[in-house]
Parts: structure tokens; sequence; C-alpha cells
């Protein structure tokens, strides 16, 4: 085999050992890079005569063109597998099934929050919100709390690091109460001076926050209150009302409601309303589900309203426990938690 078959064996064989682009590159100087094989066959010319120059010049460089097909040739191949590689890399399965989209549910809280307002929508009660931090008078003030009275210490509420225009510490609300003595109020200055004013009809229900967790109580925690006032409302009324509500909310008339006397700085008298289920899992017991009781006079006159004229109904009721009963739940905290096993059971 003459010297140049040889070289271009080595080359081809230099070539097919490369297996990346950059290692073929580092083969091709060995050959025809500047100090490679070839060109230095070819500085080697230069000694021999002129006829051995021209057969052996053509020579060298049928080899070189040998060699540089060879390289073509183990480019494309190297770039050919690589894309190859790439393609089954990238490989859609197009038979998969496609991503399905979950369906997504309300809060347990929330379901019950608007059910509640629908069944006291359909009695004619309009649906308040607002702040969540409150100041001194709307949270206790207004509602006939004593200065002193505990439920205003750090023990019972939660305080804000800032102070209203009276210098009084903010709060977050502990009670949903606030709004209706602010829905109240507007009510109240919007029909002033005139003869006579619709009566007041709201529920309020929303967040609300009180130094206070275990099983069954949470920071922070949802209530619902309602109010009625006008000129000739009692106890009747907030008795139908709130049956009608409780039989609505548990889908069945299997239970008795039970008024208990108890004692509220808002309300006087005052009440704890209790209900027993007929039939069902809870059947037989006397469950606590509101604290209610008739508008404290003084509570009338911080609504802007004259006690002599106005009379009405209050009640709060817990929205958490209230949702515990009806969905079979045992511990509060499993509406807090946020663990998608218990959430997503709600849909
Ligand atoms: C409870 C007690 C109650 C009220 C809330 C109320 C609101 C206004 C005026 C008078 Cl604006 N009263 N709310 C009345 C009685 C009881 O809730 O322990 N609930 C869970």
């Amino acid at each position: 085999m003459s010297d140049l078959d040889a070289l271009l064996q080595a080359a081809q064989a230099d070539f097919a050992a490369a297996p990346t682009p950059a290692e073929l590159e580092n083969a091709k100087a060995r050959f025809l890079g500047k100090s490679g094989r070839v060109t230095e066959l070819m500085k080697g010319l230069g000694a021999l005569s002129i006829e051995e120059k021209k057969t052996r010049g053509a020579e060298i460089n049928q080899t070189k063109v040998a060699i540089e097909a060879a390289l073509t040739a183990r480019r494309d191949a190297l770039a050919a597998a690589e894309l190859e590689k790439q393609l089954k890399a990238e490989a859609l399965d197009v038979t998969l099934p496609g991503r399905q989209r979950g369906t997504a549910g309300l809060h347990p809280i929330t379901r019950a929050m608007e059910r509640i307002e629908a069944i006291f929508g359909s009695m004619g009660f309009d649906v308040a919100d607002g702040p969540e931090i409150e100041t001194d008078w709307y949270s206790f003030s207004a509602l006939n709390n004593p200065e002193n009275h505990p439920a205003r210490s750090m023990q019972d509420t939660f305080y804000v690091d800032m102070k209203d225009e009276n210098g009084s510490w903010l709060n977050l609300r502990p009670h949903t109460s606030p709004m209706q003595i602010r829905y109240a109020q507007a009510h109240a200055k919007r029909y002033a001076g005139q003869e006579t004013m619709p009566e007041i009809r709201v529920i309020a229900p929303g967040r609300t926050y009180r130094v206070d967790s275990d099983a069954t109580h949470s920071p922070m925690f949802h209530q619902v209150e309602g109010l009625w006032v006008g000129e000739n409302i009692s106890f009747k009324d907030l008795k139908a009302v709130y049956l009608n509500f409780i039989t609505a909310f548990f889908e069945t008339d299997q239970l008795q409601l039970r008024f208990r006397p108890s004692y509220f700085p808002f309300t006087e008298p005052s009440a704890e309303i209790d209900i027993m289920f007929e039939s069902g899992p809870l059947k037989g017991r006397w469950l606590e589900v509101s604290g209610s009781g008739q508008v404290h006079p003084q509570v009338i006159r911080n609504m802007g309203l004259d006690p002599e004229r106005y009379i009405g109904f209050a009640f709060g009721s817990g929205i958490d426990r209230l949702a515990m009963l009806r969905y079979g739940v045992n511990d509060l905290r499993a509406f807090f938690d946020g663990d998608l096993r218990f959430l997503s059971q709600f849909k």
C-alpha cells in the first residue's frame, strides 16, 4: 500500500473514531491543519525535481480531496445522529390522553356563607360587608360595652399597632356587629328628617377575630349577625325569622328551637338560641347555635335612631359551627388547614 493510501485510511479511521463534532475538528487539524500531515507532505515537494513534483503533487492533492470528502461525510453523519437523538428526546406521544383540567370547588365556609345570604335574602335581608380592622367605638362603645369590659382586654381581642383619631388602638373586629352599626347609621342618616323610615333588615357575615385557639375555637372565625329594626319588631319576629333560617339551612323541618335567657351588653332582654334535631345523627341533643336579643336602647341611639320610636332584634351565630353541624365535621381546624383531601370533598 502506498504511503498516501495509508494516510487516507488513517484519516478515515480517525474521523470514524471521533464521537463528537469537536473531536472531529481536532482530527481534521491533525491531517489538514497548518502543521497537519497533508500540509507536511506538500512542504516536502520542494526537494523534488519538476517532473516528480507534478506527479507527486497531483497524488497528494487527490489524497487531500479524498480526506476532505471523508471529513464531510463524517460531519454529516454526526449531525444526523445528533438530530436523531434530539428528535427521540423530544418525541411526543400523540396517543397519550390530554391533561385533565380538575374542577375546583368553593370552600365549605364560603358555601355556607352563600347559602346563609340566599336564605336571608329570601326574607328581605340586605347583606352588609365592611372593614375587618375596626375602631374601639364601633367594636365596643357603640355596642354598649362598658369602658372596662373584659372583652376589650388584650387577652380577648387582637389589637393593631395603629390608633384612630380619638387615640384609641384599632382592633381586629371581634364580631360583625360594627358593620351593622355602620349600616344602621347610614340608613338613619339617609332617611333623617323624613316622616317614615323603611325598616332596617340586614345581615353581616364575615371574618372575625378573637384570642382563642383549640379544637372548637380558631383565632380567625366567621360570624353572621342579623338585625331587624322597625317600629314594631318583637321576639316573635326573631323566632319566625330564625326558625325559617335554621330549617332552610339544615334542609329539615324535623327540629325544635328554644330560647334560653342570657346576657349581652348590646341586647336587653337577651337569649341563647338552641336547636334540637328530631332525626338524623345529631338527634335529641340541644345545640347552642346563636346569641340573640332585643337591641339595647343605647345601641339604637348609637345607630342614630330614637329608642322611643324604634325597636328591634339582633342575633349572632358562628358560621363555622353551623357548617360543622351541616357537613358533619368534628374539628374546626380542618376548615383552615388547607388540606385538599378534606377540602376537595366539598364540590
Ligand atoms: C354571640 C352573641 C349576639 C348580637 C350578637 C347585635 C348587633 C347589634 C346590636 C345588638 Cl348591631 N346586637 N348582635 C346580639 C345578640 C347576640 O351574638 O355570642 N354569638 C355567637
